[in-house]
């Protein structure tokens, strides 16, 4: 026990342990009003809520490694190397800081004074919350000379602060075990949600060396840990995300901003253009994910489309017609992070999900404003590439736009749609019985009209042959109204526009040859209902025909074989001699021969198509549309595999 220190405050200690009891009492009867929920979200909270005390140490620049150890029994410990929190006597509550800190509600972060940012706690609440909802919480505290300690039960302090023996280093840990009859749901931390978490402020604060650790006897994998430290900070994190998206990079390098205003407020900015469609801008306020963006995150949103719109302008990048970007195709392909640091963090919402700061918006505003359009003046190359790609977006949106008024006005004129002229439809408009077979070329699409039951079956002819995959953009096929008879013969709509209640078939066959033509249109069909009608594909209605590969015949007796193998083990079946037809393609079958590979239910074998087909093919369409000239050749060159591979 530290005498010296503690003797004179007795008195002040006891009436205010009164007022402690009463706040620490409320958060125990209403805790979700102070950590968001008593669940899974809740208990991770606690350390989000500790460790955060930590990285206002290492922001304030005394401290540049904090361990997160999960131990058995629910417990938990946070080390960090900093200062230590101050254990002298705080002067307006007559009680040692450190005891304020964890015993008075919303105290996190304004005693002390001097440099201590606002600590970005999602609720903001601090540590005091978090040793109210723990069964028992216990502070040690390194100072240089000695180590400090003192327990709480409950928040009520059971152990008063005393020195335990000496030390030359500084730093502080808290070990505390969350009360399992406030935390009804679960005690069990997730090792991965806190991974998450801890690696996303190992991003924000560049170069703080996070490590969690898992020290429970019944971990899922024992001795597990990682170590993160980011020297390049949210630059490094935007590559960690565009890794995670398996997109590649179409500038560059990462670009990177940052500013300081009058206030002292900071915006770091990094961001890249990249192949893919959609874009993810997270942002963050205080090291907070502010799901919600807010002021900084539309002030990024914002200023890129103007200054990329006024570059474009400026250095007449863009043709009649395109006369300004939208924003959202501007974005398209966008991974950003925009992280702001501010003294007086304003949140629209109650979740700190939403930023409300507008001063916090300008500096975003500005710093894009100028550093960007400088960027784009000397890196001419990226420019290009940036304003092609959002072009190529303006033209695809225009073109599924075009499709989706298509399908629109079609339907629900008089009630009755007009189906397209190509699609020979079936008698029956039962939607749990029917079949559409989307058929490549105009003379296999003969055959299987001829070959079909057309009571159950539909067919609808593509185009005749595939356009050069290799130079078409996907606005080209998305607009020329290719796709528009499929949109229409389903019945569905696109986009947000779909309604599966309106299918007009239950089984959706794709059927095209085994070769790399058909595989073109395999990949720019499944491609087309994996980004415009996911949901067809996850119900489990899209199919690929298998039409065989070969027909080995003796006499009367004939085999289809879909591989050489099964070709060569057929003609040894039928002892030799025999008649091996090879099939070109689909249109090289007679309405018989159709009928009976293909069509017939009875016979024909058809692989029902997954997300993870479609994703595999998007990737694959994106490689085929893309820019880049060297993984299209390889791809191209590889191209038999994946055929196989598909078909497997
Ligand atoms: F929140 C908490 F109390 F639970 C907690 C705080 C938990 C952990 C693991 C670490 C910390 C913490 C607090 N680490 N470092 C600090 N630093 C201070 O509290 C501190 C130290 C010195 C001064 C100063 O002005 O001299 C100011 C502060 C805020």
């Amino acid at each position: 026990m530290n005498n010296e220190v503690m003797t004179p405050v007795t008195e002040n200690y006891d009436e205010n342990s009164i007022q402690v009891l009463e706040g620490l009492e409320a958060v125990r009867k209403r805790p979700g009003m102070y950590i968001g929920s008593t669940g899974e979200r809740g208990l991770h909270h606690l350390v989000y809520e500790i460790v955060d005390n930590s990285i206002d140490e290492a922001l304030a620049g005394y401290c540049d490694k904090i361990l997160v150890e999960l131990l058995d029994d629910g417990i938990i410990r946070v080390t960090d190397n900093g200062r230590g929190i101050p254990v002298g006597i705080n002067p307006q509550k007559g009680i040692p800081t450190v005891t304020v800190v964890f015993t008075i509600l919303h105290a996190g972060g304004k005693f002390g004074g001097g440099g201590y940012k606002v600590s970005g706690g999602l609720h903001g609440v601090g540590a005091s919350v978090v040793n109210a909802l723990s069964s028992w919480l216990e502070v040690e505290v390194k100072d240089g000379t000695h180590i400090h300690k003192e327990r709480y039960e409950k928040g009520v302090v059971v152990s008063k602060l005393e020195v335990i023996g000496d030390t030359n280093e500084t730093g502080t840990t808290v070990t505390f075990k969350p009360d399992p009859s406030i935390f009804t749901d679960t005690t069990r931390y997730d090792y991965d949600i806190l991974l998450k978490r801890l690696r996303e402020q190992a991003f924000l604060n560049a170069g703080i060396r996070v490590v969690l650790k898992d020290c429970r006897t019944d971990a899922d994998i024992p001795d597990r840990s990682d170590d993160f430290c980011y020297e390049g900070g949210i630059k490094s994190y935007v590559e960690f995300i565009l890794e995670g998206m398996k997109k590649d990079k179409l500038n560059k390098d990462v670009i990177y901003f940052t500013a300081t205003d009058k206030d002292d407020s900071t915006a770091e900015i990094a961001l890249l253009w990249s192949t893919a469609y959609d874009s993810r801008v997270i942002s963050f306020a205080n090291t907070l994910h502010t799901i919600d963006g807010g002021t900084h995150e539309q002030g990024f949103k914002q200023s890129l489309a103007n200054v990329v719109n006024k570059y474009a302008f400026d250095f007449k990048k863009l043709k009649e017609g395109n006369a300004r970007l939208k924003g959202d195709d501007i974005l398209e392909g966008v991974v950003a992070v925009v992280s702001v640091k501010l003294a007086d963090a304003q949140f629209e919402s109650q979740t700190k999900a939403k930023l409300g700061n507008t001063s916090i918006g300008k500096l975003v505003r500005d710093l894009v404003n100028e550093k960007l359009y400088q960027y784009l003046e000397e890196n001419p190359d990226d420019a290009k590439i940036i304003i092609d790609k959002a072009i190529a977006a303006s033209n695809a949106r225009e073109a599924a736009q075009k499709a989706r008024d298509a399908s629109r006005n079609k339907s629900g004129i008089g009630g009755k749609t007009r189906m397209p002229e190509k699609l020979k439809d079936c008698i029956s408009d039962d939607p749990t019985k029917t079949e559409i077979f989307i058929v490549e070329g105009d003379s296999a699409g003969g055959s299987a009209v001829e070959g079909r039951n057309s009571t159950y079956q539909a067919i609808l002819p593509l185009w005749g042959k595939m356009l050069n995959v290799e130079k078409a953009r996907v606005d080209k096929v998305y607009g020329n109204d290719k796709l528009t008879p499929v949109i229409v013969a389903l019945g569905t709509g696109i986009a947000e526009n779909f309604d599966i209640s309106k299918l007009r078939y239950d089984k959706i066959v794709i059927m095209a040859d085994a070769d790399v033509d058909g595989s073109h249109i395999r990949t720019l069909l499944l491609t087309f209902f994996f980004r415009y009608m996911p949901e067809l594909i996850e119900t489990g209605h899209i199919y690929l025909a298998q039409p065989p590969l070969y027909r080995v015949a003796k006499g009367k007796r004939y085999f289809d074989a879909f591989t050489d193998e099964e070709r060569d083990k057929y003609i040894e079946e039928l002892g030799g001699n025999v008649d091996v037809q090879r099939y070109k393609g689909l249109g090289e079958m007679n309405p018989e021969q159709l009928w009976e590979t293909t069509l017939d239910p009875e016979h024909r074998t058809m692989l029902k198509v997954t997300m993870a087909d479609a994703a595999i093919a998007d990737e694959t369409f994106t490689i085929l549309m893309g820019e880049e000239v060297e993984p299209r050749r390889r791809f191209i060159e590889e191209n038999a595999i994946f055929a196989t591979d598909l078909d497997i």
